[in-house]
């Protein structure tokens, strides 16, 4: 990494505050920051400095230090210069640091830099800035449990695993005559599903975290006047989206983030799901239908004074292989008990009956992230990873229970290897990697 440049960024928030903090990274930060300081710059030692401009003239003064490579942040020589927090100030310190040699930095290129020097495995990268981020003293803690190296343990676990698997099938193909009596003696079928278990597990704690993170997202769908929007406003206490008894009410998709039981919910109210030559409405349809696709969880809102109507059966099956929980809504306009169908849920917004009952099951589904030191923060990338890696476990077990052969699970098993190892960050492309880091913070 000898030939790497050096880069500076303001490490503080921008604005006014009492100490901003200039980062200094790279081979030039040494020098850089003793021209800064006209002086010498002993490791680790915290002193008084004056930081001065080309002109000699005092700019600033505060406290400066070095932490020379490797054992600083991210991995090479460090200086961090922390001055007064004014904007002004830190960008004429910022612009003296570039005539001394430094680059500015891009986001996230501290981070970046200690992960290509092994400081950091990818997860735990990430962890920084989920936890910088983190929208919840529960999200706080699921990040720091990534940032220790929880998840990335986990990962390591899993992999080894695989590892061990692939050493048995691979040397069985080496004695070609008595593969199949060598894979089927060591229980091959079972070690995999055992793995795939394991996998499982983590990807349940993962799923878990990705909520914590991102929320729950929950889509408010069914026919136009079904009582949707008006769901949505007693679900965020207040009236976010129009309600009228005219059918067609809500065109675009309605965002809101709320919170049920300390648990992060992003709610969406749709369109009414129903033929329409209105291209307005037609595309606020197609829309919600997108967001049925991508949600956790579904709720089809049908209103208990009409029952299931044609139209709804039409939309129960456009939604076959969705996850979703039909609920009567409207039911304070039932007058008679025997009206009522003892298995569905149902709900007044109006009387609020049913209300409590549906927070439950809503949130049933996802654990008390307060009590639960389980849960580790995870992305939607480490979810797709894991998915990958569970698919190309199952696709072994069958092809290796169909054919006895191990050739094509080996080329399985390399694969699952590989997904798990994207999460930590030892197999990735520069492609992948900009992208990770390109949304961190400047300075970080
Ligand atoms: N009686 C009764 N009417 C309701 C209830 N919820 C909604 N409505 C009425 O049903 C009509 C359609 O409601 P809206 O929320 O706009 O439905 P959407 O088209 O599915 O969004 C409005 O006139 C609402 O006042 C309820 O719980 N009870
Ligand atoms: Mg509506």
């Amino acid at each position: 990494m000898a030939d790497r440049d050096t880069i500076a960024a303001i490490a503080t928030p921008a604005g006014v505050g009492g100490i901003g903090i200039i980062r200094l990274s790279g081979p030039l930060a040494l020098s850089i920051g003793e021209s800064l300081i006209h002086d010498e710059l002993p490791a680790k030692q915290v002193r008084f400095r004056r930081f001065y401009d080309s002109a000699k003239q005092i700019l600033d003064h505060g406290i400066c230090f070095y932490y020379p490579q490797p054992h600083s942040f991210s991995g090479e020589d460090v200086v961090e210069i922390q001055a007064h927090g004014g904007p002004v100030l830190l960008d004429m310190l910022l612009e003296r640091v570039c005539e001394l040699g430094a680059r500015l930095a891009r986001a996230g290129e501290f981070s970046e830099r200690a992960f290509l020097n092994g400081k950091l495995d990818l997860a735990q990268a990430e962890a920084i800035a989920d936890l910088i981020e983190s929208g919840s003293r529960a999200a706080a803690k699921a990040a720091m449990r990534s940032l220790e190296g929880e998840f990335s343990s986990h990962i390591r676990v899993l992999v080894e695993d695989v590892i061990s698997l692939r050493v048995y099938v691979e040397s069985a193909l080496d004695f070609a005559e008595e593969e199949i009596d060598f894979l089927a003696d060591a229980n091959i079928s079972d070690k995999l599903l055992v793995c795939q278990q394991a996998i499982e597990r983590v990807l349940q704690r993962a799923e878990q975290g990705r909520i914590l993170k991102d929320g729950l997202s929950l889509v408010l769908a069914g026919l136009p006047n079904a009582g949707k929007s008006s769901l949505l406003n007693h679900l965020a206490g207040y009236e976010a989206a129009i309600v009228t008894d005219i059918p067609g009410t809500t065109r675009d998709v309605i965002h809101e983030h709320i919170s049920l039981k300390g648990i992060p919910i992003r709610v969406r109210d749709t369109a009414g799901l129903r033929e329409s030559d209105n291209p307005v409405e037609q595309e606020g349809i197609k829309r919600a239908w997108q967001e049925i696709n991508k949600a956790d969880s579904v709720i089809l809102l049908v209103d208990a004074s009409l029952g299931i109507t044609p139209d709804d059966e039409i939309i129960i099956k456009q939604m076959e292989s969705i996850n979703y929980q039909l609920v009567y809504s409207k039911c304070d306009l039932l007058t008679n008990e025997g009206q009522r169908n003892k298995k569905t849920s149902y709900i007044s917004v109006h009387s609020g009956e049913g209300m409590e009952a549906l927070i439950n099951q809503i949130t049933g589904e996802v654990k008390d992230f307060n009590q639960d030191n389980q849960t580790i923060l995870a992305r939607r990338r480490h979810i797709d990873a894991l998915q990958r890696a569970r698919q190309g476990l199952i696709q072994a077990r069958q092809v290796f229970d169909d054919t006895g052969s191990g050739e094509l699970m080996a080329e399985d098993l390399r694969q699952v290897q590989q997904d798990l190892n994207e999460i930590t960050g030892e197999f990735n492309t520069e492609d992948l990697l900009g992208q990770i880091f390109s949304r961190f913070c400047i300075g970080k």
